[in-house]
């Protein structure tokens, strides 16, 4: 395991504290071949790229052999690559160039369920031999139909509609949380306990450097699946999240069994030096206590920031709700490619621009960015945040996501998930040919290789602040995961203490002056670092910072070490 900056501060060697990460949603980070897909060595074709920015790991969405209902989150085969993908081989070499660069490669981990091209679904549906069906059937959950023959219980899916599909030739209804094509691992048959045992040291042994676990507050469902309380009946033509709202998942989801399963992969991981974190969707941070017990997963992804407006009360809550304890094992991200980019999310409407490509999103975004970047935890962007990227624009005979309700193309995730812009040529130089998902081309200046080449763009202030972080971090100890809140509240100003590290940042209108810390040094205010879209905001960098206070322009956020 190479040596880390962080390592000295925690006695059991764990590297992702106050790391940063980078999530590569696979499909449009860069296309080698020029299917118009993207894939791992397009990946690897770009570790230049990352190295330069400054990530010390890449997670990578799935890439697994799939049929590709829901974009490869249905996986036909855990230990293999889609050749839609890469190989095995190219998977070996882009984790070793990335050890190289000192990079460690993350990978999805899909355990609620399989796909039903999935062998294990194929026997257990009788596509098999009579003893591989025997073996196989308890790996999935089955019921027969309630008594008026409909599904066996109330469950919903998070892709909404019934949990429940009848599979015909057994009569019996089996359980999908997502898509029918979906159904969901039985966790109580140790069986499958075993199998997954297998798949991560499969993928230890090759290198990776741990796993995001996808839906991790499902896995183990009630025993005596129970139906859920109904809080309201469903109302005609609801969304996907209004149908799962009118139920208390009391029995479906965030099962306190499910800890025996991380429990367990936290040994394995463990002694790998392997990071084992969560989707842990769960946006009360006392739900978030319950996923993350101090034995189970090392971390998992804190959503709140994903649901804030740009409100001072709201963003101070999202960064202050977590306790120490908790707040020092989430990890932090703006964006993903289940929401829209944070850039689109901030836009402010009502000003001279169209309110999403004026820049003012992006530096929300990067004002937020600084304040959650020296958080204790793990900080981690969104292919494309780094170039200040809003979502792009997919026109509605184009949109492919499966998860909009019919006739509600807006619902569904198309717009955070179009290819990154690389550059110069047909589709921003992601590939020759028309990608899988086409898009408006993005304007010059905001692709990647334009950007590396201006001192002043959101490129070069990411970098900017990724240099700060790797400068900084060494100087955390332990004792640094609790926060001294600085903020008063009457002004638009949010702001902390962590150990010598102050982080301010002005989440209001206009201009406003903070203290800065005695005897401190500016290292890094976004507003300098980038162009930023406020119109005084030379006046705000220069003014009055010799006094011992900061004028910070709104939108943007400053650095000192004291
Ligand atoms: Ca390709």
């Amino acid at each position: 395991m190479p040596d880390s900056p962080t390592a000295a501060r925690h006695t059991s060697q764990q590297w992702w504290a106050d790391a940063v990460g980078y999530q590569v949603y696979l499909r449009s980070f860069a296309d080698s071949n020029d299917d118009g897909v993207g894939d791992l060595a397009g990946v690897r074709s770009k570790l230049g790229y990352l190295s330069d920015l400054g990530v010390d790991f890449i997670w990578i969405t799935p890439f697994y052999p799939t049929p590709g209902h829901d974009w490869g989150y249905d996986v036909a085969d855990y230990c293999d690559v889609d050749p839609l993908f890469g190989d095995l081989a190219t998977f070996d070499q882009l984790v070793a160039e990335a050890l190289d660069r000192n990079i460690r490669v993350v990978t999805d981990l899909v355990p609620n369920h399989t796909s039903s091209d999935h062998r294990w679904f194929q026997a257990a549906i009788g596509n098999a031999s009579e003893a591989e069906r025997a073996r196989y059937r308890d790996y999935y959950i089955w019921r027969d139909p309630a008594p008026d023959g409909g599904p066996p219980n109330n469950w919903v899916g998070y892709f909404g509609g019934p949990a429940w599909t009848l599979e015909p030739k057994s009569g019996q209804y089996y359980l999908h949380l997502f898509l029918p094509s979906q159904p969901d691992l039985n966790w109580r048959n140790p069986s499958v306990a075993d199998e997954w045992d297998g798949i991560l040291r499969f993928w230890l042994d090759r290198g990776v450097g741990g796993f995001r676990v996808d839906v991790a507050g499902g896995l183990v469902k009630d025993a005596e699946l129970r139906s859920n309380p109904q809080l309201r009946p469903i109302p005609p033509r609801a969304s996907r999240w209004e149908q799962w709202d009118c139920f208390e998942h009391l029995h479906d989801v965030f099962q306190p069994e499910s800890q025996d399963v991380f429990r367990r992969w936290r040994t394995v991981c463990d002694s790998y030096g392997a990071f084992l974190h969560g989707e842990t969707y769960h946006l009360d941070p006392r739900g978030m206590n319950d996923l993350l017990p101090p034995d189970g997963m090392h971390g998992g992804y804190w959503f709140a920031p994903m649901h804030v407006g740009w409100d001072p009360a709201e963003i101070r809550q999202t960064l202050r709700a977590p306790q120490p304890d908790l707040s020092e094992r989430l990890l932090w991200a703006m964006s993903s490619h289940d929401m829209p980019r944070a850039p689109t999310r901030f836009a402010r409407h009502g000003g001279d621009g169209d309110g999403v490509h004026d820049g003012w999103g992006a530096a929300r975004t990067l004002a937020f960015n600084v304040l959650a970047a020296f958080m204790p935890g793990t900080f981690v962007l969104y292919q494309g945040e780094e170039l200040g990227l809003a979502d792009g624009e997919v026109a509605a005979a184009d949109k492919l996501d499966p998860v909009g309700p019919d006739g509600d193309v807006n619902a569904g995730r198309d717009g955070c998930r179009t290819p990154m812009p690389w550059g110069d040529g047909p589709h921003n130089g992601f590939s020759s040919v028309q990608p899988w998902l086409r898009s408006a081309d993005r304007p010059d200046l905001a692709t990647a290789a334009a950007q590396s080449s201006d001192d002043s763009s959101w490129l070069a202030a990411y970098r900017e602040l990724l240099g700060v972080i790797r400068r900084v971090r060494s100087d955390f100890t332990d004792s640094d995961a609790t926060l001294e809140w600085t903020d008063e509240g009457d002004i638009p100003i949010v702001s902390y203490r962590r150990g010598r590290i102050a982080v301010a940042a002005n989440v209001g209108e206009t201009s406003h002056d903070v203290p800065a810390p005695a005897a401190a040094t500016l290292l890094y205010d976004s507003a300098a670092a980038c162009r930023h879209p406020h119109a005084d905001v030379e006046d705000a960098c220069t003014g009055a910072s010799g006094s011992g206070t900061r004028r910070l322009a709104p939108a943007s956020a400053v650095v000192w070490r004291t």
